[in-house]
């Protein structure tokens, strides 16, 4: 139960925006976050990203890291502004050669390069010019970008990941306003949501165009939402309905389409809002893929409530909130809950008919303290995410256990990095950046980490370092 095949992946994340720093080297053009991060109150102590981990300068660093810490693969996007400025037409060969770099050096390490190609960084001139996403050519645009990458890199990139959690762009930037673009518009959100779709449906057809015989899947997050009152309670029913709606909107409402070529119906039978759904969509959107990404971090909880308009529930919120931090709660306020990632891994067999799954994120992030000195003698004893890990992948060896096609796993983060709305302010990192100085420093976890590739056996693995 404890051992994992020798083929399993086990692998780390990291995304563009969030690590590179770097914004308008060598050509790239702005990106909806690049201006996002620059408006006053959007973040938090007013944090940037422009310089980030700065990776853009210190990647052989970061991939040696890599390397050394015995990583089967690592998963990391590509900027589609650093690729096409103006995210169509012509294309800044330095920025293609920055990635080109990366994977040659992540294959000298023996680091299989699982590259995404939209990590929420759109080019800024598709969202002032067509409005982003809500524009549905905006999804061909991106299948054109995502086949003049697949040219560049297909003769070395086996594995593509194409959007990441389309969900949480689509809701956090157009409902919420709280990621870029900063849009608070119910009627933004189902279009933003089915055009990434889309985007990923057609540029699946694009990578497979240009480099034949690559693994094709999209990393798409599953929070699962369970009632706030159970029976016997008399709300408890209202709640399990509510539960089923918010289900629907936040999981179902990707997973649907991408694996079955359907909407859940409660979304597609929406009386205002509605995805604008075009002939031939859904057949682009469920092309079949060679694997479905699961990123997986902790549950919310719906208490039915009739006044809150779309959802007509209050959600116990997966946000960050100011509670605080302890062994069964992360520094971001989420619930530590891994019997949910093997709920999760149930129902992908039992509704969605058990396709290959990697875990393309699971983590969490705590209050790192730094001890010792020098540059050999610091240490971050960060034991709260050593027990974290345990505890996910013990829920995915139960999943395997109980018929899970579970091929792999992706811890976010190699880094600490930019967590968007949050800033600096929370660290996933296996690694943690001294931002004053950009040092790096292997935490505990990542020793452990390390560890446990190499025994591939969580039972034989010790915790301490
Ligand atoms: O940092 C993010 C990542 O960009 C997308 N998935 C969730 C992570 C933690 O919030």
């Amino acid at each position: 139960m404890a051992r994992f095949p020798d083929d399993f992946v086990f692998g780390a994340s990291s995304s563009a925006f969030q690590i590179e720093g770097a914004p308008d080297a060598d050509g790239k053009g702005p990106s909806i976050w690049d201006v996002f991060v620059a408006r006053p109150g959007r973040v938090r102590n007013g944090a940037d990203a422009v310089v980030a981990c700065d990776h853009y300068a210190r990647w052989p660093e970061d991939v040696e890291i890599a390397g050394d810490m015995g990583l089967d693969a690592y998963r990391f996007s590509i900027s589609w502004p650093r690729v096409m400025p103006t995210g169509r037409g012509s294309v800044n060969r330095a920025g293609l050669d920055f990635y080109s770099r990366l994977v040659d050096g992540l294959l000298a390490k023996g680091v299989r390069p699982f590259p995404t190609l939209f990590h929420w960084d759109l080019p800024l001139a598709l969202q002032r010019e067509l409005g982003g996403f809500r524009n549905r050519d905006v999804a061909s645009m991106f299948a054109d970008y995502a086949a003049t990458v697949a040219r560049a890199l297909g003769d070395r990139v086996t594995d593509w990941i194409t959007v990441n959690e389309p969900f949480e762009f689509a809701c956090f930037g157009h409902l919420y306003g709280t990621h870029a673009p900063g849009v608070r518009n119910p009627f933004a959100y189902l279009p933003a949501l089915h055009h990434q779709l889309l985007a990923h449906g057609l540029a699946v057809r694009a990578i497979r165009a240009e480099s034949a015989g690559c693994r094709v899947g999209a990393a798409l997050s599953w929070t699962p939402v369970h009632p706030a009152r159970a029976a016997p309670a008399k709300a408890a029913a209202a709640d399990l309905a509510a539960a089923a709606r918010v289900n629907d909107l936040m999981n179902h409402i990707s997973f649907g389409p991408i694996l079955l070529g359907a909407y859940p119906e409660s979304v597609a039978s929406g009386r205002i809002l509605r995805p604008p759904v075009e002939p031939g969509d859904m057949d682009a959107i469920s092309e079949p893929l060679d694997f479905i990404g699961l990123n997986y971090y902790s549950r919310e909880k719906a208490r039915n409530n009739p006044l809150v308009p779309f959802i007509r529930a209050d959600v116990s919120g997966k946000e960050p909130r100011e509670l605080p931090e302890t062994d069964m709660r992360t520094a971001m306020g989420w619930e530590v809950y891994h019997e949910g990632l093997t709920e999760v891994l149930a129902e992908l067999r039992t509704r969605y008919g058990n396709p290959p799954v990697i875990v393309t994120e699971f983590g969490s992030a705590w209050t790192d303290a730094v001890d010792g000195e020098g540059e050999t003698g610091r240490r971050v004893h960060d034991l709260r995410r050593v027990r974290y890990l345990q505890g996910s992948l013990r829920a995915m060896q139960a999943a395997r256990a109980a018929g899970s096609d579970l091929r792999g796993a992706f811890v976010w983060s190699l880094t600490d990095n930019f967590e968007w709305a949050e800033g600096n302010a929370k660290r996933f990192g296996l690694v943690y950046v001294d931002y004053a100085t950009q040092a790096r420093i292997v935490k505990d976890s990542g020793r452990w980490y390390s560890r446990l590739i190499a025994a591939r056996d969580l039972d034989s693995v010790s915790e301490e370092a």
